[in-house]
């Protein structure tokens, strides 16, 4: 039986990119994301691409009791979870703090860090059972605040502390946690941020060469593949052209 990874925000981007990954190394697979339409084209390739399993999961992270069905629907067969990515997440605009949208707030801390909460609650049962691997996406946002990052940053600096926090608290079950912290990713994310202006989310890799979801995905890969004694905590990634939240270098 092949081993499984579930990835969230598997529709897009770093998740999707780590289904290609993971599927390529003969993991069946967990997708979820609330666009079903585009789990299923991705259920597809992948199947026949890589010649492995699929199981999309359609469900909105927020949503406490959403997530809870969509994890009780998990068919037996599909229990041998060794790698879960908790990678779904967003950020909505960059305003000052005075004058930013307190739904735009709400919906990052409800997804950034509810959500992980929620679906890695959910699914504790398995990975107790199989010492899964537990993978969550930070950000640098969640090292460094910058101007008008405020709430994004907030919800990436509590999924920094919830990531150690578990380490902690699964010491004893052996099992890992590793948190990532990319910087400049071209993804959905930028279009997400601001809210469909395409010319606004291309400026922010202008004269730059960004990461990739798969470069990400790559790093992830590895972090999974250690020998069980070998635990990386956590990681930094950035565009070589980029040195923190406000330093790149263009050209
Ligand atoms: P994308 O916008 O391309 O992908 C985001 C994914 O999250 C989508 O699959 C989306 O699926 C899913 N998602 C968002 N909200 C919800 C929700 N409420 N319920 C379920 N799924 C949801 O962006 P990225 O791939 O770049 O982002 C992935 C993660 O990486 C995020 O946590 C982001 O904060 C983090 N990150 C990104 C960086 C970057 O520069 N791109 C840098 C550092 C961190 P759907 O819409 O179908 O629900
Ligand atoms: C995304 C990276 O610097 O735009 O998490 O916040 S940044």
């Amino acid at each position: 039986m092949n081993p499984i990874a579930c990835i969230t925000g598997a529709s897009s981007g770093i998740g999707e990119a780590c289904a290609h990954r993971f599927a390529s190394a003969k993991y069946d697979l967990i997708i979820c994301g609330r666009r079903l339409d585009r789990l299923n084209v991705l259920k597809s390739t992948l199947e026949e691409k890589y010649a492995v399993r699929v199981l999309p999961l359609s469900f909105d992270v927020q949503n406490r009791t959403a997530v809870q069905d969509a994890i009780n629907s998990i068919p037996g067969d599909w229990q041998n979870i060794r790698v879960l990515i908790n990678n779904a997440g967003l950020s909505l605009g960059r305003d000052n703090f005075s004058t930013a949208d307190l739904d735009d707030w709400d919906t990052m801390m409800q997804t950034n860090v509810n959500g992980l909460i929620y679906v890695t609650k959910a699914l504790m049962p398995i990975i107790m059972a199989n010492q899964t691997h537990i993978i969550n996406m930070g950000s640098i946002a969640g090292k460094e605040v910058y101007e008008h990052g405020n709430v994004y940053c907030a919800s990436k600096y509590a999924v920094d502390a919830l990531s150690k926090s578990m380490r902690i608290d699964l010491l004893k079950h052996g099992i890992k946690v590793t948190a990532i912290h990319p910087g400049a990713v071209e993804t959905e994310f930028s279009l997400v941020r601001y809210k469909g202006d395409a010319e606004k989310a291309a400026s922010v890799y202008h004269g730059m060469q960004p990461l990739t979801g798969t470069d990400i995905a790559e790093t992830i890969f590895y972090t999974t593949q250690l020998p069980a004694h070998v635990c990386i905590n956590e990681l930094t990634i950035m565009p070589t052209q980029q040195a923190s939240t406000a330093h790149f270098h263009r050209t």
